[in-house]
């Protein structure tokens, strides 16, 4: 018998250890306890990404461990995310979701994009270092009413600002949304986006409401 907070600990320290497999084990035993999927992702396995990050700016990590760390992770989300129930939350949408041209990191872009899937939308993944014109040509393949684009780094951030423009000149009724640990709520603003959420724990949340915004919008022509 293990309680959440030594399994949630397990978690977090076998991804900061790079140890995939107490990763793995702890996730399996955090499901036979009965606890919730969603908690041990947010709370353990991203909860201890996090601390990767800051070790990464300390340079105490460097890209090897980094990507050792990420393995751990995505050991233990394969485990716990098909345990994660939909949550109807009675919005039917769709979304484009990648990380943007020049940026690899997408650890938190997925983890955004397992928030949509549980939530009911139809996520159309472009993946990671997606090229600007990518995201225009997919919303309008799909017709998806959101558009949510991730950047880790100050100088990848930037070509979100010309993604919005293109998506804005082709397709005004499109609400689009920024996230990503540089982006706040005021970059948003200021490359014209719709919406911005600081985690993935908000941003269904947000989607739901610029849809909202969206759909007002159209109705008043
Ligand atoms: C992991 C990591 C890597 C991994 C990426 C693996 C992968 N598959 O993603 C590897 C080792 C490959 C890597 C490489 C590089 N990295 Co790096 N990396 C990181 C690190 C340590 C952690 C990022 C992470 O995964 N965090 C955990 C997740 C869960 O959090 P998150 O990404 O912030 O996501 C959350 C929110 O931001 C939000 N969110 C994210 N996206 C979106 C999107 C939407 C729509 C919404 C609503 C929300 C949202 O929700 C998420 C979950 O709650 C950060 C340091 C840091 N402190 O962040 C540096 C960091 C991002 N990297 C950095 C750099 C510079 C690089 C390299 C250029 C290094 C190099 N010299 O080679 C390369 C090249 C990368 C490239 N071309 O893209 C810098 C960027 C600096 C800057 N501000 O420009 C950072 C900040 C480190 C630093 N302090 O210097 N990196």
């Amino acid at each position: 018998m293990a309680t959440q907070e030594e399994l949630l600990e397990k978690l977090k320290e076998g991804v900061v250890e790079y140890e995939e497999d107490t990763v793995k084990e702890a996730s399996q035993q955090w499901l036979d306890e009965g606890y919730v999927a969603l908690d041990g992702i947010m709370d353990g396995l991203a909860a201890g990404m996090e601390i990767v990050g800051d070790l990464y700016d300390k340079n105490e990590y460097f890209v090897p461990e980094v990507l050792m760390c990420a393995d751990a992770l995505y050991g233990g989300l394969a485990i716990l995310r098909p345990h994660v129930p939909d949550s109807d939350e009675g919005v039917n949408a769709q979304v484009v979701i990648g990380s943007i041209q020049g940026d690899v990191h997408d650890i938190g872009k997925n983890l955004v994009k397992m928030m949509f899937d549980v939530a009911g939308w139809d996520v159309h993944d472009l993946g990671r270092d997606v090229p600007l014109e990518n995201f225009v040509e997919e919303q309008l393949r799909t017709d998806s009413e959101v558009v949510a684009m991730s950047a880790m780094m100050t100088t990848t951030m930037l070509g979100m600002k010309k993604v919005i423009a293109m998506i804005k000149e082709k397709n005004p009724n499109v609400a689009i949304m920024l996230g990503g640990a540089p982006v706040t709520k005021d970059v948003a603003n200021l490359f014209g986006a719709d919406g911005y959420a600081e985690s993935a724990g908000n941003a269904v949340s947000e989607g739901i409401k610029m849809i909202g915004r969206l759909r007002e919008m159209r109705a008043k022509g």
